[in-house]
């Protein structure tokens, strides 16, 4: 059994948003012609408390996109972005929302992040998305959302590392590249940890 894993399209990572991904609106019309072609749909939502330590604003003397420390943890500092019950951390408006089946709420303890769905950086707690997945017989996620070098790339990792297939929906994510080459050099480790990469046509059926 295969499941559709939608990773953070939030108005945040769109074009306009706090963490704006460059043409992120973009996997939003991919996602939404995906979704009817599986039975089972998770959406992975970032959901932050006001004052996430992950928030530059948190950090005297730090601009959003420097690097820190936290708690042992190298950190990337970042804009205020999907603040919890905030518009910016709903999910992107044009996304086909009924076709969700599920929802994982990450990044919610203010003293870690957590990029993959399934687990904080840290690798200290999980978010059940493991265990959801197991109880459906799911075996093979197929991906798609954002930002494919930061959250798609720890959420694919973690899925390989959880024992499942992989696959890449190379048209249903975008990177924040915050240094040139960075989205394509993430989907060249996904790929080489053992995630397939396709093209959304090759996974539309007429269901
Ligand atoms: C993300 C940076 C911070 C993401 C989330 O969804 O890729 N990136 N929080
Ligand atoms: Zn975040």
């Amino acid at each position: 059994m295969k499941a559709l894993l939608l990773v953070d399209i939030q108005n945040d990572f769109l074009p306009g948003g706090a963490l704006a991904v460059a043409d992120g609106d973009a996997v939003v019309p991919v996602a939404n012609r995906l979704m009817p072609c599986f039975e089972h749909v998770v959406a992975s939502q970032d959901w932050h408390p006001p004052h996430h330590l992950s928030f530059a604003a948190e950090h005297a003397g730090f601009d959003p996109f420097q690097v820190t420390e936290l708690d042992g943890l190298e950190q990337i500092l970042w804009p205020v972005h999907c603040v919890q019950g905030s518009s910016g951390a709903s999910f992107a408006s044009a996304l086909d929302v009924a076709g969700i089946d599920h929802v994982v709420r990450k990044g919610t303890d203010p003293r870690i992040d957590s990029y993959s769905a399934f687990h904080d950086n840290g690798h200290r707690q999980a978010t059940g998305l493991t265990g959801h997945l197991h109880a459906r017989g799911v075996e093979h996620v197929v991906v798609v959302g954002l930002a494919a070098d930061v959250c798609v790339k720890f959420t694919v990792m973690d899925a390989l590392a959880e024992g499942f297939g992989v696959t890449l929906v190379r048209d249903g994510t975008r990177g924040v590249d915050m240094q040139a080459g960075d989205t394509d050099a993430a989907i060249e480790a996904m790929r080489a940890a053992g995630a397939g990469v396709v093209d959304s046509e090759s996974l539309i059926t007429d269901a």
